[in-house]
Order: structure tokens, then C-alpha cells, then sequence
């Protein structure tokens, strides 16, 4: 799916601003084809949970409205007009002047509808009814339940069946863009590269609507020379002596992609591509035929006020923060993050594990299991319904991010209940959809919950790495990290031993610590036992050859559900919520520097 862009035949409007707000206590049916009535604005792109001091509305299951009012220029009237959300969180039903336009469903992938036909002359109404529930057939999963207030009133509630906050609203942006009527509907680039002759055959894929004839594509380096030309809807073109793209040394060509009638380009667009291979081979994960070591984190997109909505601020310190580091690469965890990231990673060489959004999908989560009970019993996949969520979120994740360079693996699911029953059967079709649909045929994984052991994991045949999320010396052996060590390198070992060609990487690991509570003792909670486990956790991977990445849980504290285990939500971050160093980053800091991103297990 193409990202907006203004081009020499295309417009982009932007609806950011404030909008008209609701929330739906469905009393009364909202009527479409009248103004909203309220007075409540609303910030977009932003979730609306804490942009007021309406505890009610923080907490609201339900639904919501926005609205906003738009005109079109009479220039652009004759265009193809498209409204486009970056995403809406979770599920929204679009109106224009009380015309029902359509509807998505799934938290966190672009949409979008042409809207000619709805428009009318001067002043039109953009109207979004938007549910933020979740129960199990959506991703994430919610255990959604229903009761009655006292006054005999519905009152809808999700109980998450994960650890973040549910953030919700338009919190991405919403444009209007104006393509011709005959336009470029989408672009694949595809590269095929010789590393020892430093040649790439770029195939560019592009598909058409309307009455577009053929195609040209000019391909376009760092300083604007025109590095390669083909034609035709299917190009293969041939570059030479080519600048890679590598982990934090990112070089982007540029394709031209000009769509013609009659041999007159019609509809242009431009899209950034990198050169890079990935294989994963011999226990070792390749970038550009070297072997590469994950240094960074699982994130969230969760900053103050904004909560998941955009902040292009904090992406930008946040990626100059891992830069600092010496850190090269983040998880999406636990959904796709906005466009405007990805690019960011694109520009800066930041390796991203891109992740749909499958968290929740373990019926009986908690941290008191029996580890290898090897007939544990579990009802996730009788009880879960996701499977179409799943298909369709894995379908419009790649839809969106193929092009990607900085996207070098898949993460199909989060913690997943994969040592259950049912657990092969549900997910080997989303594996074989991913491979299928993804044109470059990057890796597939998930992460592992620490249930799932080497013994008990029913779905490791189908992972290209196997990605662990670990907390020995938090959740277990808590605050004894002689013991946490041993069975960190015992496990890590057992994993290596069964599946020798697989590379192993840490996807979580860390410890809850609140900023500024310090322990002469090294207690949990405090910043040196933060130090010490992660100590304790590097020790042990340098010592496993298959071992090809640490990133650790959590890049900054973040907003969670209420209970008891959470301090104003997960403390885990090695950086405030307001992005201030806890004591660890040194540590980390100085070892990563240190750390090469390639050739660093040869
Ligand atoms: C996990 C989850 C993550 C949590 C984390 C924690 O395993 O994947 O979403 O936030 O543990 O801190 O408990």
C-alpha cells in the first residue's frame, strides 16, 4: 500500500488538527446526517484516553465519535480523492455528510476509501464512529464482558489479555490525497543482489487502474543521478557498483515509478528502497552475507499525552537514543507502528522485527505455571476465534511494510500459547500466508513465552529464529540471579543442542526498576539489581555460538492496565517514560558499543 505522498500528479491534505469529540454512553442514537452534537474537541493524530481529565473517558469500553470538517479545492474536484487513515484503534465506521462510506476493522494498518461520490460543493462532514473493544476475535485478544449499571444502563468493559494500556482513537494520521482517475495503485521493489559483484537486479512490480498503458521506472541514487531505467509493469533493472544498505549505515535509491497513457506519464510516485540481502543460515542470521547481532529493544509506541498516538519527536529521540547507544535495532512489539517510523528506520538504518498485532493469544496467562509440565492444559485455541483477524493483519502488515528496508523479519505472534494443543494446526497456515505473500520472503518467527521450552514448544519447525522472551531473575529465581544464570545457560544451551541451524536471539528480558531507587543490596526494583541482571543475561549469551541478538524489554517505561504488579504502569524500561537514562544505560551503552553489528559471532 502506497504512503502518501505529494508527487508531480498527486495531492496530499492533511486532517490533523483538532477534531469535534463524543463519547458514545449509547443512550441516544447518534444521527449521521446531522452534526455531532457536542463540544468536545479532540487532538489528531493522538489517542484520545488522555487528552482531558475525564477519568470516565480514560477508562471507556465502547464507542466513540469523532468528527471534522473538510473542503476540497475546486482544482483537485476533477482528481481521484481518497481518504485515508494511518490507522483507527480498533475498529471505525467512516461517514461523509452522513453517507455511510466504510468500514475497517484492525487497530493498526492504513485504510482507505475514494470519496468522490459522497462529496458535495464547499463545506463537507467527515464523521467516524470508533470501538475500542476487543474480545476473541480480535487481535489483540480482550477478555470483553458485559454488565449492567446501576440505573439498569449497559456498561460494555475489556479486560486486556496484555500489558499495555488500550490506547485508542484516530491516532495516526488521516489525509485526503488527489491522484489522477488513471493512477499507480501499487509498487513492490524486490531486489536480487550479487554481494561479490556488487550488481542488484531491482524488480519493480507495479500495479495500475484505469486506463494506464505501460509503465517507466527510473531509478534514482543518494545524489539524484539516475542509476537505471526499465519499462513496463514488471521491470527488472540492473544496477552496478551498489551502495548497500546496512544496519545504521543506510543509503536509500530512490525508484520513479511513472504511470503513462499514450506515452505521457499520467501519475507519478516515488518510492525509497534499500539494498540488502537477508539469509538465515547455519545458526547464524546474515545481513548482506555477515553475520549481524541485535543490539536494542522491544519498544512500545507510548509517550506521554499522546499515548499510541504519532509523536514524530519522540521517534526521533528515541531512535538517536539507541543510535547513541550503539544499539541497531527494535521489535514492533506488539503491533505495527506507525508509516512514519518505518521510514524513519528506513533513513536511519535501524533494523526492525515488524509484528502484527497477535498478543493476548494464551488463555490462562500468568507467571505461577509449572515450566515443563508437559501436558499442560490450556483452552487457547478451542476458545480463541482469531484466525481471520490473525490472516488479515499478517495480510495488510506485509501490504503496507514489503518495501521496507529496514524490516528484516516478520514476528507473527507474541507470546502465543505455541506448547498447547492446537497450537501447530492454527499457526502453520499464518506462517505459510506470511512466506507466501511477503516478495521478499524475509524470515518468520514469534516470540517465545517462557512456557514454551525446547521440550514443550509444538511450533519452533516453523520459525527461521527461535526469539525468546525471558525473565529468569524477575519472574522466577526473583532477585537471585546466581541461580537465574544457570538456567539462562542451561536453556539457552538445550535450545542451541535441538536445533543447531537455528540462531537464537533474546526478544525480552529485564526487570522492573523504578527510576531512582537505589539498593545497597541489589534489590529487585532498584537500579543496581537492573544493572546486575543485565550483567548477569550478557555473561551467558556471549557464551552461545547461535546466540545472534539481545534486545531487552523495555526501550522506556509505559502505560499499562491497572494491577498489582505495575507501578503506573511497566517500569522495565531502561528509560523513563519521559526518555531520562536509568543507571543501566552506561552499561549497556559501553557493551554495545563495543559490540560490532556484523561479524560479531563469526
Ligand atoms: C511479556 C510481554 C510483554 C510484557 C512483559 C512484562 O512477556 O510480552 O508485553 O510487558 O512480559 O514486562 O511482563
Amino acid at each position: 500500500m502506497l504512503y502518501p505522498m505529494n508527487t508531480s500528479s498527486r495531492v496530499v491534505l492533511d486532517l490533523s488538527g483538532t477534531w469535534q469529540f463524543m463519547l458514545d454512553d449509547e443512550q441516544q442514537v447518534v444521527d449521521v446526517t446531522q452534526p455531532l452534537p457536542t463540544d468536545q474537541v479532540m487532538a489528531v493524530p493522538a489517542a484520545f484516553n488522555d487528552q482531558t481529565v475525564d477519568k470516565k473517558l480514560r477508562e471507556h469500553s465502547g464507542f466513540v465519535w469523532y468528527e471534522k470538517a473538510f473542503t476540497i479545492a475546486d482544482v483537485l474536484q476533477q482528481q481521484r480523492l481518497v481518504l485515508r487513515f494511518g490507522s483507527a484503534t480498533h475498529e471505525a465506521w467512516v461517514y461523509i455528510n452522513g453517507q455511510a462510506v466504510g468500514h475497517h476493522k484492525g487497530g493498526f494498518t492504513p485504510f482507505e476509501f475514494e470519496i468522490n461520490s459522497y462529496l458535495q460543493a464547499g463545506t463537507n462532514r467527515l464523521t467516524v464512529r470508533l470501538s475500542n473493544l476487543l474480545d476473541y476475535t480480535t487481535l489483540p485478544v480482550g477478555h470483553y464482558t458485559e454488565t449492567k449499571d446501576a440505573q439498569g444502563h449497559l456498561k460494555r468493559h475489556v479486560d486486556e489479555n496484555f500489558d499495555f494500556f488500550n490506547y485508542a482513537g484516530l491516532q495516526r494520521p488521516v489525509k485526503i490525497y488527489a491522484t489522477p482517475k488513471d493512477y499507480i495503485q501499487d509498487i513492490s521493489v524486490t531486489p536480487d543482489i550479487d554481494l561479490t559483484a556488487k550488481t542488484a537486479a531491482v524488480q519493480v512490480a507495479v500495479a495500475m487502474a484505469g486506463a494506464l498503458d505501460d509503465v517507466k521506472v527510473t531509478i534514482f541514487d543518494e545524489a539524484h543521478q539516475v542509476v537505471g531505467q526499465g519499462q513496463g509493469q514488471d521491470a527488472v533493472i540492473n544496477l552496478t557498483d551498489i551502495h548497500l544498505w546496512q544496519p545504521l549505515q543506510a543509503y536509500l535509491y530512490t525508484a520513479k515509478v511513472e504511470g503513462l497513457k499514450a506515452g505521457k506519464a499520467v501519475d507519478v510516485y516515488t518510492e525509497p528502497f534499500g539494498l540488502r540481502q537477508i539469509d538465515v543460515t547455519k545458526g547464524q542470521f546474515l545481513i548482506n552475507g555477515e553475520p549481524f547481532y541485535f543490539k536494542g529493544f522491544g519498544k512500545h509506541e507510548d509517550t506521554p499525552v499522546n499515548g499510541r498516538g504519532l509523536n514524530e519527536a519522540y521517534n526521533n529521540l528515541d531512535v538517536n537514543l539507541m543510535k547513541d547507544m550503539g544499539a541497531n535495532s527494535f521489535r514492533t512489539s506488539h503491533y505495527p507502528y506507525s508509516e512514519e517510523m518505518m521510514r524513519l528506520c528506513d533513513r536511519e538504518g535501524i533494523v526492525v522485527i515488524d509484528e502484527v498485532p497477535a498478543v493476548g493469544l494464551f488463555d490462562s496467562f500468568g507467571f505461577n505455571l509449572e515450566l515443563d509440565k508437559s501436558d499442560y492444559q490450556d483452552s487457547t485455541w478451542d476458545k480463541m476465534q482469531t484466525a481471520a483477524a490473525h490472516r488479515q493483519a499478517i495480510t495488510e502488515l506485509i501490504h503496507r511494510d514489503k518495501n521496507h528496508a529496514c524490516v528484516v523479519m516478520w514476528s507473527i505472534a507474541n507470546e502465543a500459547a505455541t506448547f498447547t494443543k492446537g497450537a501447530h494446526e492454527y499457526f502453520q497456515p499464518l506462517f505459510e500466508l506470511a512466506r507466501q505473500l511477503d516478495p521478499q520472503k524475509r524470515p518468520c518467527t514469534y516470540t517465545c513465552i517462557m512456557m514454551a521450552t525446547p521440550e514443550s514448544d509444538k511450533c519452533i519447525d516453523l520459525v527461521d529464529v527461535i526469539a525468546l522472551n525471558r525473565y529468569y531473575g524477575w519472574y522466577l529465581q526473583t532477585g537471585d540471579l546466581d541461580t537465574a544464570a544457570q538456567v539462562t545457560r542451561q536453556e539457552l544451551l538445550a535450545w542451541q543442542a535441538k536445533y543447531p541451524d537455528k540462531p537464537i536471539m533474546y526478544t525480552e528480558y529485564g526487570a522492573d526498576t523504578v527510576a531512582g531507587l537505589h539498593s545497597a543490596y541489589g534489590e529487585p526494583f532498584s537500579e543496581e539489581y537492573q544493572e546486575d541482571y543485565y550483567r548477569m543475561n550478557s555473561a551467558i549469551f556471549d557464551e552461545i555460538k547461535n546466540f545472534v541478538g539481545e534486545q531487552l524489554w523495555n526501550f522506556a517505561d509505559f502505560q499499562t492496565k491497572f494491577g498489582i504488579n505495575r507501578v503506573m504502569g511497566n517500569r522495565k524500561g531502561i528509560f523513563t517514560r519521559s526518555r531520562q537514562p536509568k543507571m543501566v544505560v552506561r552499561y549497556l551503552k559501553d557493551r554495545w558499543t563495543k559490540i560490532p553489528n556484523l561479524g560479531y559471532k563469526k
